[in-house]
């Protein structure tokens, strides 16, 4: 997409939001008293194209249309620690502050100033919660772990639409010697067995505030959706889902190393996590029931948060023998702007009717690759074994 695209794009966004905006300021007043029974997530969740959780919800992998590579708003899993705010776009303010900066009491901005005063960008990037695929530590290797047992839909591919957060740091006033952020949302404290640990936050190094961090008010052409993070979020390109905060209120630059309990008590294995691992599905339903036939097309999908996707193996017979999938061209590779996923097809010849297992092994640029075994963890974070995928053929 040339520059000229993407402001045109983003200026199209403009009223968008705006629009958005108001219809909130409406719902606002109203919805505030019933919030008790509001529910978590505010967009639909079909049952046909998700695994509703209560405060989480995930895509189903036989949902997905193989001829579409990004995931539009209206089909990403939502992650909520408590629930989706609904905000006013007008009233939204980003506070910048800390003693990073020349002048630690720092900046705030409208939705509007940075729209106005910051280059438009369009960035394609994988995302994914870190416990996706957790089930899979019971169902495949009979370990027990805590937390949502996603299977492999807590993932997207998305393209963002916002400004550099390098651009902002700058205007704010960055000190070379910053080393640490921390973004903050706005939705409601979280409690954790009756202790108050206060907003959802998370800390990130400088290094990745100047490489690719992005602040995006939009997604797929439009305004953020409400569940996620409408009307401004933080986008870690690659990382771990928590790293991206929605509904971001506030980032504090800071001289020393920041910390938030989802650094040090949870999304931590030896120190906190950030860049997502290598990971595979199938566009199948789980225990899919194939009609026979002399070949069957399959077709499925492996991602990074690294680098884009460069092989991937498939197995139609437990793992005995495997074969190369035809990976199919697509914007993965437009490297300078982000990547997404790699979407991939494998012609399975004469299968005998009976119950089969089918695996994805994806390799990606960087050489990393999935494991036959995922490492425990309590939490059940960086599930990237080869996950095998059962199905009947009859
Ligand atoms: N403010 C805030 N940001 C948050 C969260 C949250 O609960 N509150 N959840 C995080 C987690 S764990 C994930 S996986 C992603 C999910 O983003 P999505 O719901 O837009 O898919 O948001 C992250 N950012
Ligand atoms: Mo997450």
């Amino acid at each position: 997409m040339t520059d000229l695209g993407l402001r045109r794009r983003s200026l199209l966004t403009l009223p968008a939001v705006g629009l958005a905006g108001a219809a909130l300021t409406q719902a606002g007043p109203l919805a505030a008293p019933a919030r008790a029974g509001a529910p978590a997530i505010l967009k639909p969740l079909p049952p046909a194209q998700f695994t509703d959780f209560g405060t989480n919800a995930e895509m189903r992998w036989d949902a997905v249309d193989p001829r579409r590579y990004l995931t539009p708003q209206a089909r990403l899993f939502v992650r909520n620690h408590t629930r989706t705010p609904q905000l006013d776009a007008a009233d939204h303010r980003l506070r910048i502050f800390g003693d990073g900066l020349h002048r630690p009491h720092g900046i705030e901005l409208g939705l509007r100033d940075l729209q106005r005063r910051f280059r438009h960008v369009a960035l394609t990037s994988v995302h994914e919660c870190t416990g996706n695929g957790r089930s899979l530590f019971a169902s495949q290797q009979e370990q027990q772990v805590s937390g949502t047992a996603w299977r492999l839909g807590a993932v997207g591919t998305v393209v963002w639409h916002g400004v550099r957060l390098r651009d902002v740091l700058a205007a704010a006033g960055l000190r070379p010697d910053a080393v640490s952020l921390q973004a903050a949302g706005v939705d409601d404290d979280y409690v954790d067995k009756g202790e108050n640990l206060g907003p959802v936050r998370r800390p990130f190094p400088v290094a990745k505030a100047l490489d690719d961090a992005v602040l995006a008010w939009g997604a797929d052409g439009r305004p953020l959706l409400p569940d996620h993070g409408f009307p401004l979020r933080l986008v870690l390109p690659g990382w771990i889902g928590i790293a991206s905060i929605k509904w971001l209120g506030s980032l504090e630059v800071s001289r020393g190393e920041l910390t938030s309990p989802w650094s040090t008590r949870w999304y931590n294995i030896d120190g906190p996590l950030s860049t997502n691992p290598v990971r595979s599905a199938w566009e199948l339903p789980w225990g899919a029931e194939l009609r026979g036939a002399r070949r069957i097309e399959l077709t499925g999908r492996s991602w990074s948060g690294a680098a884009p996707v460069a092989r991937v193996d498939v197995s139609t017979d437990g793992g005995a023998s495997w074969t190369r999938a035809r990976l199919r061209p697509g914007p993965q590779h437009r490297g300078r702007r982000g990547h997404g996923w790699t979407r991939w097809s494998h012609t399975w010849e004469r299968p005998a009717s009976g119950e089969h297992t089918l695996l994805a092994r994806a390799t990606d640029l960087h050489g990393r690759t999935q494991p036959d075994v995922a490492a425990y963890n309590p939490n059940g974070y960086l599930f990237d074994a080869v996950v095998r995928h059962p199905v009947a053929v009859s």
